[in-house]
């Protein structure tokens, strides 16, 4: 007889990972199954982030994990990877908000800024003692970010900031904001104070996706920043944009944690769902669907791993990796929309995750470059032509 397998793991990629990247995995597991599942359903109902998981996420060493020193903890791409998995198991809003604090704002400072930037920040955000945000996208269109108003200039020591940032998660929360600004200098990353005088900040309410998220506006008003919060390593739209390519990798996981969310649970449903006189788990367009979505869970786990080990290389193209956006996003809201249907009426309940996932998803398939643009990315890799221009 054949042995069972594993309806979230078919392809068994829990073998390929080292005795430390299962440790990683299986602890965040424990903590999402006991601290966050639990929660998420009346987190995204009343529209909060549960702002006390922060000091727990912390102790576990999950922000910033993939930094050496500044009492980070070192790990490695797989592992990153694997802890937004599981979190996004949870809910895509708690994976946003290590996403943002790790690859959004202790990357670019940890990779552009100057010492001194680093002793202050990094150890406090991986204690979680200071949230930071990460500000590019601006009203008039996030997909071409090369066309941001938001400017900077210099006055003697100081530079004098204006512009806004729309649809900026932790917005409200942050105690610093890394804020990308046009300069006579090329593109600079600015560390903006919560308590600048001329930085203002509000929450953008009633959305219908990662409700357990905040999102909101920036506003910079004749902001004087000095010049000891600019970061010295990067002045081009390169530094944005490579932080992008760190989040958007931890994406391509984080969402397969959200895939598997759902098709546990319709597992579950279809075979307690008696249709007919018989299990609806027992028909066959059923069981083609729940294949369907562990062949795209499988598609998405190998994609990831492979690029995890690729990143671990060192040899990481941001086309690599936006493909995997792309791919397993997709798969995932897929999922996510047939188990809502396959629910029938229960579906559309928040007592069944896939409708919260499935809302989550529009966000998660948005932000961070939208489809499109990932599909634009990789044409332009294979053409050598580009369709953005
Ligand atoms: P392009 O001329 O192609 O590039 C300019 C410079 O940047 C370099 N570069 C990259 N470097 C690292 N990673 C990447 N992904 C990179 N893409 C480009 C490039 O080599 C060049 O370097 P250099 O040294 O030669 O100057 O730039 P472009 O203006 O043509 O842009 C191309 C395009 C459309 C792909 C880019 O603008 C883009 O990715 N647009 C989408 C913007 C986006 O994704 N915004 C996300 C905002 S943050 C967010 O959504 C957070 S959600 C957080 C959460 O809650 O989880
Ligand atoms: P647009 O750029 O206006 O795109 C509109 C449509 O046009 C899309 O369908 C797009 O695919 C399509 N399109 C664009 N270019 C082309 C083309 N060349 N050809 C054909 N179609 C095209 N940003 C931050 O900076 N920091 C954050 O922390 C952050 N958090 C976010 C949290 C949430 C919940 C959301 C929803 C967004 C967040 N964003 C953040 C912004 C996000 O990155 C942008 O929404 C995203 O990049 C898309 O930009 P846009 O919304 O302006 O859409």
């Amino acid at each position: 007889m054949s042995r069972k397998l594993d309806p979230m793991d078919l392809y068994d990629i829990r073998s390929e990972l080292s005795e430390d990247e299962v440790m990683v995995k299986d602890t965040v597991a424990r903590f999402v199954d006991d601290n966050v599942i639990p929660l998420m359903q009346e987190a995204f109902e009343k529209h909060e982030f549960p702002r006390h998981l922060i000091g727990e996420v912390a102790k576990m060493g999950l922000f910033g994990s993939s930094i050496d020193g500044y009492d980070c903890a070192g790990l490695n791409g797989v592992s990153y990877g694997l802890i937004c998995q599981e979190l996004e198991r949870g809910d895509s809003g708690l994976r946003s908000f290590v996403s943002v604090q790790s690859s959004l704002v202790m990357y670019p400072i940890h990779t552009y800024g100057s010492e001194e930037q680093k002793q202050r920040w990094l150890p406090a955000m991986a204690k979680g003692e200071a949230v930071g945000c990460f500000g590019l996208t601006e009203s008039h269109g996030g997909s071409d970010p090369s066309n941001m108003k938001t400017h900077a200039k210099r006055d003697g020591d100081d530079w004098i900031l204006n512009g806004s940032k729309m649809w900026i998660t932790n917005a409200t929360i942050a105690d610093a904001a890394v804020v990308w600004a046009r300069t006579d200098e090329g593109v600079k990353g600015f560390i903006v104070e919560k308590d600048m005088p001329g930085f203002d900040s509000h929450e953008i309410k009633n959305k219908f996706s990662l409700r357990a998220s905040i999102t909101g506006t920036l506003f910079f008003n004749n902001v004087r920043v000095p010049d000891c919060n600019v970061l010295p390593g990067v002045s081009s739209l390169r530094g944005p944009l490579s932080c992008l390519t760190q989040a958007r990798y931890g994406i391509s996981w984080g969402v397969i944690g959200a895939a598997q969310a759902c098709l546990d649970e319709v597992l579950r449903y279809t075979q307690e769902r008696i249709l007919f006189g018989r299990p609806l788990a027992n028909t066959q367009t059923i069981q083609i669907r729940l294949a369907d979505m562990a062949r795209r869970i499988t598609s998405a786990q190998l994609m990831s791993l492979r690029l995890g080990r690729i990143k671990d290389s060192g040899d990481l193209s941001p086309t690599q990796v936006s493909m995997a956006k792309w791919n397993n996003c997709r798969a995932a809201i897929d999922i996510a929309r047939d188990a809502r249907d396959i629910l029938g009426g229960a579906g559309i309940s928040a007592e069944y995750v896939p409708i919260r996932h499935m809302l989550n998803l529009e966000s998660v398939i948005t932000y961070e470059g939208t489809e499109t643009v990932h599909q634009l990315v990789v044409g332009k890799e294979l053409t050598g032509v580009n369709a953005f221009g």
